[in-house]
């Protein structure tokens, strides 16, 4: 393979774009020509079509970027713009030299964007950074693996290590991670899915006994009514908008809650049909509810309270009665708190009119098949599990679950995040899972929970958790309080990253850091019995096999389930009765375990191989049955808070550009929300600006408001008039978690709330910078005496004055 040396210049964000905003309408030609560019550019026409033409199809593998399931019968082309540059990024044939690392300190790359980190190609040897030293080098593997084995081997205690996993792991590696982490002794296994769905888990676990959708990919453009709240689809799941687009043409209605208006949400241009290419587009959201940030839990509410108050005008045509007796407990309580919800406190916690709450709700009874589909708006908040109780709540009044076009549906991020907790990467996994893990292995699994990955960083940063192994992702970028995760990282010994690309991550380090380098879903997997392959789970519990099809960029690179039974035999071998040589060979040895272990997997390497692979079985969903300890779905009461903000502050969310996946920078627009070349920008509605005393384009200094005495503050961002709620403001991820507090969680699910920071402006002295200038920006005042912010008193949060006392 001939090696092409990255041109990438670095971000200046003096030159900074504005257009006009947003825009009207996503997808389209655009869509399609915006997609290959990038992959010509980088990869030639031989490999763009191996990739693309393979992406997502049966003998293909799962595109990397997000979990939205694939119809059964697929299109030449099953993919969309963003996924097509996950596919670019990932199946460059762009490599990092070995004399990279000589030549770059960590010092110099700690000054570089994450977007110019990116672009630096595939990293392909494995390289270690000895304590006190400034620079990377290459390493053999099987030094590498020594290195590793004796660190971990050395701990007083197993739970002095960590063991992190990014979503697009594949079931058979994070199944050997789970295994190794266990048999090594910790359940410390902090995963992404902490900072992203885990508020699903816990609301729909305890109402309906499974963490789940409850629908299937067909539901969709069966359903009456999709209510869509707190996701952008159209630069996060663009796939999904075909499906909004089927559910509009088989007359179904789709209700948008957002702060912001989604280009998406509101009309879509198909690229695979003519009407999408030469016509107008469908328009998406019949209605569009622009909600204040956090205030969805009052809207369910207040929709719920609707649906009782039609049921008592009319008895009996409302409610789903036989459904309710039969399946569900609590309707009375729920009753009794719902009628004495105060409307004002709705408004003032939604921002919306009397109206268009009463329209939703009529629009709610209207429909017999009813989905309402949630990400990251509504995981991110504060109340995030309240929240999706009420959906839950919402649901079960009128038996939209258990039925075709009906149903709760989370859409996750990552490829195989859901995948990855059915594997067991999860730091809580139940005694039934624990028990068949040690009957398979021979050996008695740690039975106390682990840290997730809030309470890790809190570990590392007080010396308790000593190695991060990272499985994937970028968890020093993506978690909370930057600068305290900085610290943590580097108050370890040592930190270990399995990646495909550099990242920060790789450069805020423990005392001694290795990168082991990997192959990547595009690529075949060849081992010792033959090609491999392996299997993800989506995010409707569809599993299914993903097959690699181009040649990987370096022959020295190692497969994830390679590494980690490399890593085992390095640190546990003979430890537990397993053939880490052989998972290594033969991953139908791995998938045997996984059907010993894992509920639902019986008989996996057989139904894996079925044309499509198979759907994992859902209680709720297939028949009506609740794992719940009544077997009953559990209507909850939630006492109604929502975030009250200063005088003088907004609320801030932080979300993603189009042109990037999470920590991952693709390129600096944003082109539905009409921003180019940049990426420090706030969007804030033009009244607030006025109110504040600022200027649209004005320079700011944004301050995070918290009281615990810890400057958290982001300098020299752009603002942007936008129409955002009132009271709202959004800025892009991750550069915002400079301004979120470690402690600032979601109640029950210990998610960071990344949708809720409170900040104040301050007109910025500061110019824009032209470098990424994370340190520069993140501030820790010398009055902190160790700069670690100590736990906060919290947001206000306010209790709604009337409701239920
Ligand atoms: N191209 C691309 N695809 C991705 C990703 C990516 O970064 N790039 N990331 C992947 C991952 S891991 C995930 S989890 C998903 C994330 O998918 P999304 O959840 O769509 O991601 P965000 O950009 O965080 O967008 C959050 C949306 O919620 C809205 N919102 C924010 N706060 C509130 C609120 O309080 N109430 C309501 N109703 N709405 C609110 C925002 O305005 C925004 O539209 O996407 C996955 N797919
Ligand atoms: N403020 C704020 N913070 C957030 C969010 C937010 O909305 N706002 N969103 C949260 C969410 S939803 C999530 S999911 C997390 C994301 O957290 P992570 O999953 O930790 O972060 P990513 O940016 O997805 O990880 C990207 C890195 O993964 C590595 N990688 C990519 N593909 C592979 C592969 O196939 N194998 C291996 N081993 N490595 C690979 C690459 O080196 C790349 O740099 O961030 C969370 N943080
Ligand atoms: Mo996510």
């Amino acid at each position: 393979m001939t090696r092409k040396e990255p041109r990438v210049e670095e971000v200046d964000e003096s030159e900074l774009r504005v257009e006009k905003r947003p825009k009207e309408w996503a997808a389209g030609i655009p869509g399609v020509y915006h997609s290959m560019k990038p992959a010509l550019e980088h990869m030639g026409v031989e490999r763009t079509l191996k990739t693309v033409l393979k992406m997502n199809h049966k003998d293909g593998f799962d595109c990397p970027s997000c979990a939205w399931p694939d119809p059964n019968k697929r299109k030449t082309f099953e993919f969309c713009e963003n996924g097509a540059k996950a596919v670019t990024w990932e199946a460059t044939p762009v490599v990092i030299s070995s004399d990279f690392w000589s030549e770059h300190s960590l010092s110099d790359l700690r000054s570089h964007s994450d977007y110019w980190l990116g672009m630096q190609g595939r990293l392909v040897e494995p390289v270690y950074k000895p304590a006190g030293e400034d620079h990377y080098r290459p390493v053999s593997w099987d030094e590498a693996f020594e290195i590793v084995g004796n660190k971990l081997k050395s701990l007083d205690s197993p739970d002095e290590a960590a063991f992190y996993t990014s979503g697009r792991t594949s079931n058979e590696a994070a199944f050997l991670y789970q295994l190794f982490a266990r048999a090594y002794g910790t359940n410390n296994l902090p995963d992404c899915s902490n900072m992203c769905h885990e508020s699903s888990g816990w609301a729909m676990g305890q109402t309906i006994g499974i963490g789940k959708a409850t629908v299937t990919f067909d539901d969709y453009a069966d359903a009456d009514l999709i209510i869509v709240m707190g996701q952008n689809p159209g630069t996060n799941h663009p796939r999904m908008l075909t499906e909004l687009e089927a559910c509009k043409r088989s007359g179904g209605q789709i209700v948008a809650v957002n702060p912001l208006p989604e280009a998406s949400l509101k009309r879509y241009k198909n690229p695979q049909l003519v009407r999408g290419v030469i016509g107008k587009g469908t328009e998406i959201a019949d209605q569009f509810l622009q909600i204040r940030l956090g205030g969805d839990m009052a809207l369910l509410q207040a929709v719920s309270k609707r649906v009782f108050e039609a049921e008592a005008k009319n008895p009996g045509t409302v409610l789903d009665h036989a459904f309710l007796e039969e399946h569900c407990e609590g309707l009375d309580e729920l009753r009794d708190y719902l009628l004495t919800l105060d409307e004002a406190t709705v408004l003032e916690a939604t921002g919306l009119r009397t109206e268009e709450i009463d329209e939703l709700a009529a629009r709610y009874i209207a429909a017999d098949k009813v989905i309402i589909t949630w990400a990251m708006g509504i995981t991110q908040q504060k109340k995030g599990v309240a929240t999706i109780k009420e959906m839950i709540n919402l649901l079960l009044l009128r038996g939209n679950m258990g039925k075709p076009g009906a149903g709760a549906s989370p859409i996750r991020g990552h490829s195989n995040v859901q995948g990855d907790r059915t594997m067991g990467i999860w730091e809580q996994m139940p005694p039934v899972f624990m028990d068949a893990l040690g009957k398979e292995f021979g050996f008695e699994p740690p039975r106390e929970h682990g840290a997730d990955a809030v309470e890790s960083i809190r570990r590392m940063r007080d010396g308790k958790v000593k190695v991060l192994v990272a499985l994937g992702g970028n968890l020093v970028a993506a978690i909370s309080d930057t600068q305290v995760a900085e610290k943590a990282f580097e108050n370890t010994d040592m930190t270990v990253q399995i990646s495909i690309k550099l990242n920060r991550s790789h450069l805020v380090t423990g005392k001694e850091a290795l990168i082991l380098p990997c192959r990547g879903r595009t690529e075949i997997d060849r081992q010792a019995t033959g090609v491999q392959f392996v299997s993800v789970e989506d995010t409707v519990c569809a599993v299914h096999p993903s097959w690699g099809s181009v040649e990987p960029v370096s022959e020295n690179l190692l497969s994830e389930p390679a590494i980690i039974s490399r890593l085992a035999r390095a640190t546990i071998d003979g430890k537990i009765d397993a053939d880490w040589e052989g998972f290594e060979k033969d991953y139908d040895l791995i998938r045997e375990h996984i059907a010993h272990v894992v509920e639902g997997c019986e008989d996996y390497n057989r139904k894996i191989r079925q044309d499509g692979g198979f759907i994992l079985a859902n209680g709720p969903r297939d028949s009506r049955t609740f794992n719940t300890p009544t077997g009953k779905a559990v209507l909850t009461v939630n006492d109604l808070e929502y975030l009250e903000r200063p005088e003088g502050t907004l609320i801030l969310q932080s979300l993603r550009a189009h042109d990037q996946w999470n920590t991952t920078i693709y390129g600096n627009n944003d082109r539905y929300r009409g921003i180019k070349k940049g990426r420090h920008v706030v969007f804030i509605n033009p009244e607030d600006i006025a109110e504040l005393g600022l200027k649209d384009g004005q320079n700011v200094d944004i301050h995070g408001v918290y009281d615990d005495g810890v400057q958290r503050v982001l300098r020299a961002y752009r603002v942007v008039s936008y129409p955002t709620a009132r009271g709202c403001a959004a800025s892009y991820y991750p550069e915002a978690n400079v301004l979120v507090p470690l402690e600032e969680v979601a109640q029950g699910s210990n998610t960071p709330t990344s949708k809720q920071i409170i900040v104040r402006f301050e007109p910025s002295t500061h110019t824009a910078p032209s470098k990424h200038d994370a340190e520069a920006t993140a501030q820790v005042p010398d009055a902190e005496p160790d700069g670690f912010p100590v736990a906060g008193t919290g947001v206000p949060v306010k209790e709604a004055e009337a409701a239920n006392a």
